[in-house]
């Protein structure tokens, strides 16, 4: 016998087989699935910022995520570990993580275990999109004023495409980003890097080269992250994790042994974790990332905030140009003119193409 649940979605494909002429069960069923997410996803979105004022609520903020459902949170500068709660729990169909490092959230302090009750809504938040033709969102970190997307010049070699995934997110998420080259001090010959970052300083980014081994840069990046909320997120093994031990020796964060690391990503920070700064302001470690998936809703939003591509799409024929087939096109004529280098075009087009279908 079918289930209720059963009966009801096959009843729904059959309305769909007779308004659609198809036979395609297979697409109907993931037609069925996506539709489903949809529905979960808008569910989540009201109660997610929903109030219950029956229970004693306290505030604070979410410092690192445990486990699945184990967090811990800062409240009135004291850590407690906290439980989701199972109204949460129940939402959590779609994210792969409900709450995200950074949030600020209300913890219930009368239940027998201090439970997180509700996530505030988020002033913005970093994200990255799964792979899949779900393309669930991965929040990296909440409530930020800055991004240091952290690269490094060798070990692994220094990877601008990433970087402008990194660029166009921010941009989508309203987030200001640097850009931070770690290691440094690999370089033989330094001049060939600011070959690769001049047209980055050029349309007005914020470059700043270190060395977590020699402190080379370490002045100016603190000089960027004091007072402000920041994350460092790139490729696994760009030094992240040393940067801050250099920027607060007490921290003593782990870190990929020199002996052991081999130049690709160990992931050595598996978790996401909120450090307090003695010099004012709060930072989020990260662990590596293989890919930045951006998502295929955002696509139209690309064209015009690639990387230095404001300055040239008010002069394009077409007010929705989208800088590929079209005439006239003021980014075409920049690439053939070597205003904007042909690399960064090419990645530009990749970026594009990874978000077509
Ligand atoms: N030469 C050089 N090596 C560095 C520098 N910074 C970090 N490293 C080395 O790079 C390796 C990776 O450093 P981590 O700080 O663990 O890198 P991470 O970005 O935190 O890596 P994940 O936590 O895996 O994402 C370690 O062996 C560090 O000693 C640097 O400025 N110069
Ligand atoms: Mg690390
Ligand atoms: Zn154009």
């Amino acid at each position: 016998m079918l289930k209720k649940r059963e009966k009801k979605k096959f009843s729904r494909q059959n309305v769909k087989l007779r308004n659609q002429e198809t036979n395609n069960l297979d697409e109907i069923e993931q037609k069925e699935i996506v539709e489903e997410k949809r529905a979960a996803k808008k569910t989540r979105k009201k109660m997610e910022t929903s109030s219950k004022s029956d229970l004693k609520l306290k505030s604070g903020r979410l410092i690192e995520i445990m486990s699945n459902y184990k967090c811990l949170v800062m409240i009135d500068g004291e850590m407690k570990i906290c439980l989701l709660s199972g109204r949460l729990k129940q939402l959590n169909l779609e994210t792969r993580n409900l709450v995200a490092v950074g949030d600020y959230v209300n913890i219930d302090l009368a239940a027998d275990e201090t439970r997180i009750e509700e996530i505030f809504p988020r002033v913005n938040s970093l994200s990255r999109f799964a792979d899949d033709v779900f393309q669930n969102e991965i929040v990296i970190a909440a409530n930020l004023d800055q991004v240091v997307i952290t690269s490094s010049l060798f070990e692994p070699e220094l990877n601008l495409g990433l970087v402008d995934r990194y660029l166009c997110a921010a941009g989508i998420a309203e987030i200001k980003p640097i850009i931070c080259v770690n290691k440094i001090d690999l370089a033989t010959d330094q001049s060939i890097l600011e070959q690769e970052l001049a047209y980055y300083r050029r349309v007005g980014m914020d470059i700043i080269l270190t060395s977590a081994f020699t402190g080379e840069g370490i002045e100016e990046l603190r000089a960027v992250l004091t007072n402000r909320e920041t994350v460092f997120s790139g490729h696994s093994g760009t030094g992240k994790t040393s940067l801050i031990n250099k920027l607060q020796p007490g921290l003593d964060l782990k870190v990929a042994k020199v002996s052991e690391f081999s130049g690709k990503g160990m992931h050595t920070t598996t978790s996401s974790k909120l450090i307090l700064w003695d010099f004012g302001g709060y930072l989020v470690d990260t662990p590596g990332i293989k890919t930045f998936g951006l998502h295929k809703n955002d696509k139209a939003l690309i064209p015009r905030i690639f990387p230095g591509f404001q300055g040239y799409f008010p002069f394009c024929r077409y007010s929705d140009c989208t800088h590929t087939h079209e005439e006239k096109c003021a980014v075409k004529e920049a690439v053939e003119n070597d205003s904007i280098p042909s690399e960064r075009y090419e990645s530009y087009l990749r970026i594009m193409q990874s978000l077509t279908g």
